[in-house]
């Protein structure tokens, strides 16, 4: 190394140092308690029953950020337009109020009037799964099955909406047998079914139907496996990991810089990526913000005990709320480094999820490119390269499923996004045993001994803010069309006609009805050949929601009709059924804000992509299922003059 190589890796770190402030940081704790202690020092402290149910980061508006990032490396001050969202519920209403964090003031306070409510807090779930408990008619209802009450868990279940015109905040409680198994959810108490009252908390009606149908054994239930423990040695928040730097929530890693945010609804947030060109010799643009917006769960199974099922995990429960601590070695391999997770509690005070996010090199597995040249008389020529790509990983448990969520940078400019699925499925308690006892119909498939898994879907929506080389970008779908020839040998052929997409009405996308490549461009820069730099998104298996139009889970969640969607960048648009889903009667959300219809050409824009699964359960999926995995990549398309894995 000589004089002026260290020079340059000084300065680069000085500027790094600076850097670790971005605007986009997640509320630290210290800030979580700052905005509980103005709120619970303010005239809303007058509220009866306060509780906090939202505390995030207000998202400043993206050009401060952007002018904040060009030039923060001059200054020495932390971003000046720092502000929260809060929302609370107290005195049977909910409340929006905006933080001014600089001044400690409250910036501006509404009622919310609408429709759906925020997620309950975590005490008022667990508050609401004791209930049973202290109620004598479900404790003699319990005696008379020949249960032992002390081995029964409830869980609360979100109820939906299923055309009421007024709606109120409740939950309805289904009831495990823990005895003999850990594998709570496969000793499902079948028929019984309480709805609690999340407002007085109070139980509202308490369902008996299902006697005749006994739990479920708990033979071979257990997931437990007897593997050695992994070795837990966690590397938190080093720097200069193996290939990697973590500097506050800054990553950076080979050809790639972006910020790793966390809040309670989104769970991991990848912000402001943007790749190093070496050919031009700078930092460009991809995507200004990506992350899980809504996860739909509707179960197939019209009873009584069932038909409410239709879960939106993270409007109503929230997947970083749901995150798991991970655990080295079993979660994420030794190279890996975790960053912490900060949320506020119902009461407003700051709650931590060690090792919420890890991120690690994935190397020694593929292949980045290669290829062997026969065609030189007398030689065998090969060459290539290994794959080595940056991981970013976090779990959402959200009560019986586990949710793998990658986000793995490329050093060839893709971000590969994939969905993980595993844990316990939802099961129904059946009297068969062998499927040829079955003459009525059934709503899944027996997956073991009395237990039927219901058929259901997983509909996990992304928000991709893609800034292709600059805010303003288009939509184009590149339509592959077959033609018919007469002078050759050839009878058809296809070739691509380029179209791009005028509105939002127009952006809409079944993937696989049409052969297509779909497109975010900047029209505003060419690659010297001329093309128009751009991305793709290029999918795995897709899946649509194929229930009825008119069916009011459908209503509330009706963007599950297409995979893609493209709408005009509007930083108050990002949650996908709405942000009040529980409850919510779809009033809100990306179908509606689609059916603006605004103009989408040469604008700033924003992707949607729903991850789809049709899940008819099977046998290999009890007691706990194989992780079943789907996605889509953004893959740059004459976005690089050429390959950027050969270095010039
Ligand atoms: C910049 O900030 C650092 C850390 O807060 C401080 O130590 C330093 O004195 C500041 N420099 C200037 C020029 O204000
Ligand atoms: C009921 O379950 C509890 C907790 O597992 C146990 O301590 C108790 O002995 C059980 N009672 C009976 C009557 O089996
Ligand atoms: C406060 O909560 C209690 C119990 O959760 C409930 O009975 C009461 O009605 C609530 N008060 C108001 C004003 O909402
Ligand atoms: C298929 O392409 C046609 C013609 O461009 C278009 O009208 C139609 O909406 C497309 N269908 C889907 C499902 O995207
Ligand atoms: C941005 O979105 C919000 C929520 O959908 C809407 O109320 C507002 O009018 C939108 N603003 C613009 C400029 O479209
Ligand atoms: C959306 O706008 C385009 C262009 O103005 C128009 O052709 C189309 O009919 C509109 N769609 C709807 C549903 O209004
Ligand atoms: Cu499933």
């Amino acid at each position: 190394m000589n004089i002026l190589m260290i020079i340059l890796v000084v300065s680069f770190h000085v500027e790094f140092t600076n850097s670790q402030h971005h605007p986009l940081d997640p509320l630290t704790p210290t800030e979580i308690s700052q905005i509980q202690h103005i709120i619970t020092n303010s005239y809303l402290s007058s509220l009866p029953n306060l509780t906090f149910h939202f505390v995030d980061l207000h998202e400043p508006d993206k050009t401060h950020v952007l002018q904040w990032l060009s030039s923060s490396h001059k200054q020495n001050q932390s971003f000046p337009h720092r502000q929260a969202n809060v929302v609370i519920r107290g005195g049977g209403q909910t409340h929006e109020i905006t933080i001014e964090m600089t001044t400690s003031s409250i910036a501006s306070h509404h009622l919310y009037t609408g429709d759906g409510y925020p997620p309950n807090t975590f005490n008022e779930f667990l508050q609401a799964a004791r209930l049973p408990f202290k109620s004598s008619r479900f404790n003699k209802l319990v005696l008379k099955r020949g249960l032992n009450v002390s081995e029964i868990t409830c869980f609360p279940f979100t109820i939906g909406w299923f055309g009421e015109s007024v709606t109120k905040r409740a939950v309805r409680l289904s009831c495990f047998y823990r005895e003999g198994t850990t594998n709570v959810f496969s000793r499902p108490i079948e028929g019984l079914s309480i709805l609690v009252d999340i407002e007085s908390m109070k139980i509202q009606k308490l369902l008996d139907r299902g006697r005749r149908i006994s739990i479920p054994g708990a033979e071979g239930t257990d997931f437990q496996t007897s593997g050695e423990t992994p070795d837990h040695d966690p590397i938190h928040c080093e720097k200069n990991k193996k290939g990697f730097t973590i500097e506050g929530n800054n990553i950076k890693w080979k050809n790639w810089g972006f910020h790793v945010g966390f809040n309670a609804r989104a769970g991991v947030i990848i912000s402001t990526a943007s790749v190093f060109d070496g050919g031009k010799n700078e930092w460009r643009r991809v995507m200004y913000r990506g992350h899980v917006s809504e996860t739909f769960v509707p179960y197939m199974d019209p009873t009584s005990e069932w038909y409410y099922r239709t879960f939106l995990d993270v409007g109503e429960f929230g997947f970083g709320r749901s995150a798991v601590t991970l655990v080295p070695l079993m979660d994420c391999p030794r190279n890996a480094g975790y960053i912490d997770g900060y949320m506020a509690g119902g009461d407003g005070g700051p709650q931590k999820v060690s090792r919420a996010i890890c991120i690690f090199e994935r190397y020694d597995v593929d292949i980045a490119w290669r290829h062997t040249e026969v065609g030189i008389p007398g030689k065998v020529i090969t060459n290539g390269e290994t794959e080595v790509s940056l991981v970013v990983r976090m779990v959402a448990t959200v009560g019986n499923y586990d949710y793998i969520l990658d986000w793995e940078f490329k050093q060839s400019g893709s971000i590969k996004v994939k969905v993980g699925l595993t844990g316990v499925l939802e099961m129904k308690a059946t009297r068969y045993t062998k499927a040829d006892q079955i003459k009525a119909e059934i709503y899944g498939q027996l997956v073991a001994s009395n237990r039927i898994g219901n058929n259901h879907d997983h509909f996990i929506t992304y928000y991709l803010d893609l800034d292709i080389d600059g805010d303003d970008n288009s939509f184009v779908k590149s339509n592959l069309k077959v033609k018919k020839v007469k002078a050759s040998p050839r009878k058809s052929y296809w070739n691509v006609v380029q179209e791009t997409v005028k509105t939002e009405d127009e952006a809409r996308v079944n993937i696989g009805v049409n052969a297509s490549e779909l497109l975010v461009v900047n029209p505003n820069k060419k690659t010297k050949l001329g093309n128009e730099v751009g991305y793709r998104l290029m999918t795995w298996q897709p899946a649509v929601s194929i229930l009825a139009d008119d069916d009011y889970p459908q209503i509330r969640a009706s963007y599950s009709k297409y995979q893609v969607w493209v709408t005009a960048y509007n930083k108050s648009e990002r949650w996908a059924a709405g942000f009040y889903a529980d409850r919510s009667t779809g009033k809100d959300g990306l179908a509606v804000w689609g059916r603006r219809n605004r103009s989408i050409v040469n604008k700033d824009i924003v992707l949607w992509y729903t991850v789809g699964f049709h899940h008819h359960p099977c046998q290999e999926d009890f007691p706990v299922m194989a992780t079943l995995s789907n996605g889509f990549e953004l893959r740059p398309a004459n976005f690089f003059e050429r390959n950027p894995l050969l270095k010039t």
